[in-house]
C-alpha cells in the first residue's frame, strides 16, 4: 500500500532543489535558506563530485541542511546514502538504477518518500510496480553537472508515461532553467529538479522565485 499521498508529492516536486557543497557558489546553508525563501518546495542533499565531503564532515553538513529544511518546513531527501537517511531520519531518499534495490530501501525507510531515476519505459514500470513515490527523468537538456549522465532525452519519456495513462508523480532533471522549465511541466512532469540554476545563481532566492513563476504560469 502506498503510504504517501500522491498529490502531496506532486506539490513537493514543483521546485525541487538538489545540491551538495561542490555545487554551491556561496555557503551551502545560506544557498538553501535563500532557495526555500524564493520558493523551493523540496530539497535533496547530493554530496558528489570533485571535493565532495565524506565521512563525519558529510554527515555534519547533511544535519545542518536538514535543520534548515525543518525550520522552513520542506522535506529533506538524501541522494543514494541510505545509511545517512536512516541515521538522520530523513524524509526520504532518491536512488538511481545502480543503487540499492527499492524493496530493501523501503524496508529500511518505511513511510518515507522514495524517488527513483529512470531512463526507459521498462525502468519506469518496474519502479512503479515496486512502489516508487516519484520518478526522476532526464537529462531533459544538456547538463555539465553530472559527468556520467545518460544521453539527453528531452521530454519524450515523460510524454510516453503520461500517454500510457500512468499518474505517478514525475520530476524532470538536467539543464533546467527558468527559461525552459515550462516546457518540462507542459510535457507532463509535476515539477523540475535543478542543481546549477539555483546553486550557481548570484541570487538563489531570485533563481528559485523565477523557477516557481515559470511553473505556476504554465
Ligand atoms: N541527473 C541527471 S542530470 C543531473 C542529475 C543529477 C544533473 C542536473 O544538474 P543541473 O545542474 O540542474 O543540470
Ligand atoms: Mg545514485
Amino acid at each position: 500500500m502506498q503510504l504517501i499521498n500522491k498529490e502531496q508529492v506532486k506539490d513537493w516536486l514543483s521546485v525541487y532543489f538538489i545540491m551538495g557543497s561542490p555545487n554551491c557558489r556561496k555557503d551551502p546553508k545560506e544557498t538553501l535558506e535563500e532557495a526555500i525563501e524564493g520558493g523551493a518546495t523540496l530539497f535533496q542533499f547530493r554530496e558528489k563530485g570533485a571535493n565532495a565531503l565524506t565521512g563525519e564532515k558529510k554527515w555534519m553538513l547533511a544535519a545542518e541542511l536538514q535543520d534548515v529544511c525543518r525550520r522552513q518546513a520542506i522535506p529533506f531527501l538524501v541522494n543514494d546514502d541510505i545509511e545517512l537517511a536512516v541515521k538522520l531520519e530523513a524524509d526520504g531518499v532518491h536512488i538511481g538504477q545502480e543503487d540499492a534495490a527499492l524493496s530493501d530501501v523501503r524496508k529500511r525507510l518505511p513511510g518515507r518518500i522514495i524517488g527513483v531515476s529512470v531512463h526507459t519505459m521498462e525502468e519506469a514500470i518496474k519502479a512503479i510496480d515496486e512502489g516508487a513515490d516519484y520518478l526522476g527523468i532526464g537529462p531533459v537538456f544538456p547538463t555539465a553537472t553530472k559527468a556520467d549522465a545518460q544521453p539527453v532525452q528531452g521530454t519524450k519519456l515523460i510524454e510516453e508515461i503520461r500517454s500510457a495513462g500512468l499518474s505517478i508523480p514525475i520530476v524532470g532533471i538536467g539543464g533546467i532553467q527558468a527559461e525552459n522549465a515550462a516546457q518540462v511541466v507542459s510535457s507532463g512532469a509535476d515539477g523540475v529538479s535543478v542543481i546549477t540554476a539555483i546553486s550557481q545563481a548570484a541570487s538563489p532566492r531570485e533563481a528559485a522565485a523565477q523557477l516557481k513563476k515559470a511553473i505556476l504560469e504554465n
